[in-house]
């Protein structure tokens, strides 16, 4: 079970609370789907992911980004049991969309860097190892359902 500072629980609620998830979700997901093609694989029905420009642009992508970071409200909800409240949510990664876990951690390192970037001087080093241990949290959850 990760433990949590009174602290780091007003760190992480400050960063969700002022977060654009219609800017960052998108950027960081197109981050993640330009710097680690392979990862591309997943979204074949999204329509065309031809070159960078294609997945910037795309609208599919973009809604899907904003998903996908609301899917971490879920953590930021229930810091104290971010296990049980990801089970759905990784057993659906893992059994019916086969998405390798490795890939979360890919994910969420594009999505700090893009976090970073819009906090510029905000982003102090307590903030970026508070926000990584989070992250690292949700990972871990999300490949929990995998054997
Ligand atoms: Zn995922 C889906 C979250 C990662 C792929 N996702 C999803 C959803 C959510 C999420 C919330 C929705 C679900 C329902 O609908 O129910 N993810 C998430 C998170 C993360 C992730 C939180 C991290 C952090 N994913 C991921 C990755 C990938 C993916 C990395 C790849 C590579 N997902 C996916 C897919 C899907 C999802 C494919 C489905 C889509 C559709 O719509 O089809």
């Amino acid at each position: 079970v990760v433990e949590w500072t009174v602290k780091e629980r007003s760190i992480i609620s400050s960063i969700f609370s002022n977060l654009d998830y219609e800017d960052v979700g998108p950027k960081a997901l197109c981050r993640c789907l330009i710097v680690y093609p392979w990862t591309q694989r997943h979204f074949s029905t999204f329509g065309n992911l031809y070159d960078a420009e294609a997945i910037k642009t795309n609208a599919n992508i973009a809604a899907h980004g904003i998903k996908v970071l609301h899917g971490l409200d879920l953590a930021v909800k229930n810091m104290d049991n971010i296990k049980e409240a990801y089970t759905k949510l990784s057993t659906l990664h893992s059994e019916k969309l086969h998405v390798d876990p490795d890939n979360f951690k890919l994910l969420v390192d594009c999505l700090t860097i893009v976090v970073a970037a819009k906090m510029g001087s905000d982003f102090k080093p307590d903030v970026q190892a508070t926000f990584q241990k989070f992250l690292a949290a949700v990972v871990s959850a999300l490949g929990k359902q995998y054997h």
